[in-house]
């Protein structure tokens, strides 16, 4: 059954590809499962009829006949399921897949939003310079310790796997940062995930709604 994903009517980075949906329609695209885009302005996701499919008012849902979804993690982990592609088949490999999916989204995730937080929403606070290298090296602690479990691999457990798509994901918001750069081995991780045909069709996808053809 082709699955409805909901996505930013104007996404805040013009379609960048920072906008959470970017990972569903990648992992899709990944597992070659076509599907529509319902676009929501940032109104009509704390109304009624948006929330019941999620409760934090919040992009991306994902539904799919009489099942719906919200939260990357889990919808990511529900298309991994149903097609082959995004998880060994192997039971151990697979156990290990699904770490990286939580390490991504538990663990390596958290630190790289509260600079988002502390550049954006707290940036006219008296103490926010202050803060802002607590606020990196904590992304740094972080960076390095997966910098040297990858080493020189392409993938962080043989294969790309559900687990690199939702680490590169999260990564990626680091670009203007500059703090990637500072682990070359991970600034080349994310860009071979970008590089990937499946990430390449899901972020033209995305741009292309932000940025329609003139005329
Ligand atoms: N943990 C959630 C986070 C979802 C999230 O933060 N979505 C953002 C877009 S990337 C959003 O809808 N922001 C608007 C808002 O919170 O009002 C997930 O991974 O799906």
């Amino acid at each position: 059954m082709r699955p409805t994903i909901t996505a930013f009517e104007r996404s805040p980075d013009g379609g960048k590809g920072l906008a959470r949906d970017t990972r569903v329609r990648w992992a899709l695209e990944e597992v070659g499962q076509p599907y529509d885009v319902r676009l929501v302005s940032f109104a009509a996701m704390k109304e009624p009829a948006h929330l019941a499919l999620h409760p934090f008012g919040q992009i991306p849902t994902y539904e799919e006949g009489d099942l719906s979804l919200f939260e990357t993690g889990a919808i990511v982990f529900h298309i991994a399921q149903r097609h082959a592609g995004l998880l060994p088949d192997d039971a151990n490999a697979r156990a290990r897949a699904i770490t990286w999916m939580f390490a991504a989204l538990s663990t390596v995730e958290p630190p790289i939003l509260d600079l988002t937080t502390a550049r954006i929403v707290e940036k006219d606070k008296s103490w926010a310079a202050e803060r802002m290298p607590l606020v990196a090296d904590r992304i740094r602690i972080r960076l390095g310790q997966l910098s040297h479990r990858l080493g020189d691999a392409d993938w962080l457990d043989g294969a790309f796997s559900a687990g690199d798509l939702l680490m590169v994901s999260v990564l990626l918001r680091l670009r203007m940062s500059g703090l990637l750069d500072e682990y070359p081995n991970l600034a080349a991780y994310v860009a071979r995930g970008e590089a990937r045909p499946a990430y390449q069709r899901a972020f033209q996808a995305q741009l292309a709604v932000n940025n329609p053809p003139a005329g």
